[in-house]
């Protein structure tokens, strides 16, 4: 088919017999124990949760339905004349687990083209927004608000089936996706600039009205920049906290938006995805103490203050990465391709051959490697996008994709109330003393 709804309704009964199968023959086996410092510890390596759209693997990185990429780079659709992916195949991919055809992502370009419009409350929201609130907290507010018109909540008011939810949570999830472009441009639009918003164009694909909405829709470089960028901040399996805030919150059957908003809350923090704004912060604070064509001595001196200063390099270290985050290979690989000669990207890439080392001398970090915030604000930058504030805007607007996934699938799988057990210190205490 070449609607996504149609071949999704498809997919859903063969998985549900899988997932029946896989609990009937594996159900009670044991994954192995759980240590006490994992509780302790941010439950790094709990076995805990279920999403086939994308696995972390710690030294390869991500694979989205088993597809690194560069293999999604080579094998999804591109719009005419471009040459990186279309985040609507992406996102076709994670939903069904396969590579669509060219004439299936333009139907997804079009939908969301036609689902684009926001409420006028939603833009009265944001226009009476104070522009010293963080982009973030706005984009936030209006992803919530969008819950008025909830598909959603309506259905379950009125009473729909659980086997049902799976309809509108696609139909929700599919709004959010394509009324984030006008919330992030009507923010950009409010704390940056002025004048009117320009209108969606039914015939472009989903990212080159992103870039329209901020201004930059001329600017083809920048198009293609936000193809690759929304793909591969989609998804990094379900644990991070953005991914699995969204799944938590969809397990209350919170309606999608509800659960993006809180996703949106979180990803809004400095160790996740704010920190593509504390990178940019910070090397144009390094340029300003240091200079420009700084020595290397002299930006290794700058990374040990920021160490001695008790703050985290940002952009470096992962909670399961343990090699340099392919994200950040192939907006390397971007920036060699569109601008060799950025000072920032050199500096960037001065950068990469120093960090790691200081950060393995200092001895705590796990992950001395960059990480995919250490090289989206360069990029986006480069074209003209210096606001960094708004920077975590985009990775929002893209981390929806893989959200959504897992919320329409969750619901298509009945998947439950979310409860894990939480220990009290003395709990553990007697549980372990005399053993
Ligand atoms: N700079 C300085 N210290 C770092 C560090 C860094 N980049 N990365 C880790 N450390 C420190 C931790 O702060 C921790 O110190 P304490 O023991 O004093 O608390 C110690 O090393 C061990 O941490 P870890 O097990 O290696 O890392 P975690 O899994 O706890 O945390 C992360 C992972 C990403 C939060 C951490 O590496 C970090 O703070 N990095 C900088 C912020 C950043 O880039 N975040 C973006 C991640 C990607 C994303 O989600 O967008």
């Amino acid at each position: 088919p070449v609607s996504l709804k149609d071949r999704l309704a498809e997919l859903i009964p063969v998985e549900l017999e899988k997932v029946k199968r896989v609990r009937a023959d594996h159900g009670k086996k044991a994954f192995g124990p759980v240590i006490v410092d994992q509780l302790y510890g941010g439950m790094r390596g709990l076995p805990a949760l279920i999403w086939d759209g994308s696995v972390l693997d710690p030294f390869e990185g991500i694979r989205f339905r088993g597809k690194t990429i560069p293999e999604c780079q080579a094998l999804l659709p591109k719009a005419p004349g471009g040459s990186e992916p279309l985040p609507e195949g992406l996102f076709w991919l994670l939903v069904t687990g396969e590579i669509p055809t060219q004439e299936q992502v333009t139907e997804l370009s079009k939908d969301w083209a036609a689902r684009s419009a926001i409420p006028e409350f939603v833009e009265e929201i944001l226009d009476r927004c104070p522009p010293t609130l963080h982009p973030m907290s706005q984009f936030s507010l209006a992803v919530t608000a969008l819950n008025h018109n909830s598909a959603f909540a309506k259905a379950y008011a009125d009473g729909i089936p659980k086997k049902e939810y799976w309809g509108p949570t696609f139909e929700d999830s599919m709004d959010l996706i394509a009324k984030l472009p006008n919330i992030a441009g009507r923010v950009y639009r409010n704390v940056f600039g002025q004048g009117k918003l320009p209108a969606i164009d039914a015939s472009k694909d989903y990212s080159h009205n992103l870039a329209t909405l901020l201004g930059f829709g001329d600017n083809e470089g920048f198009v293609e920049l936000l193809r690759l960028y929304i793909t591969i901040h989609s998804d990094h399996e379900g644990g991070n906290v953005s991914a699995h805030t969204g799944k938590l919150v969809g397990s209350a059957l919170s309606d999608p938006f509800l659960a993006y908003g809180a996703a949106l809350n979180g990803l809004a923090g400095p160790l996740h995805g704010l920190a593509n704004q504390e990178v940019l912060l910070w090397l144009r604070k390094m340029q300003n103490t240091i200079g420009e064509d700084a020595s290397d001595e002299a930006v290794k001196e700058y990374v040990w203050s920021t160490l001695r200063g008790g703050q985290v390099v940002p952009g470096y270290g992962h909670a399961v990465l343990r090699k340099t985050d392919p994200r950040y290979t192939a907006q390397r690989e971007f920036a060699l391709k569109h601008l060799p000669d950025d000072k920032l990207f050199k500096l960037v890439g001065q950068i990469y051959n120093i960090v790691p080392d200081v950060l393995l001398e200092a001895g705590k970090a796990k992950n001395p490697w960059p990480n995919v915030d250490a090289h989206s604000g360069v990029l986006l930058s480069h074209y003209g996008l210096t606001q960094m504030q708004f920077y975590t805007v985009l990775f929002g607007v893209s981390r929806a994709f893989g959200v959504a996934a897992q919320l329409i699938w969750d619901r298509a799988l009945g998947a439950p109330l979310e409860r894990p057990k939480s220990y009290s210190t003395d709990a553990i205490d007697k549980m372990f003393r005399d053993k």
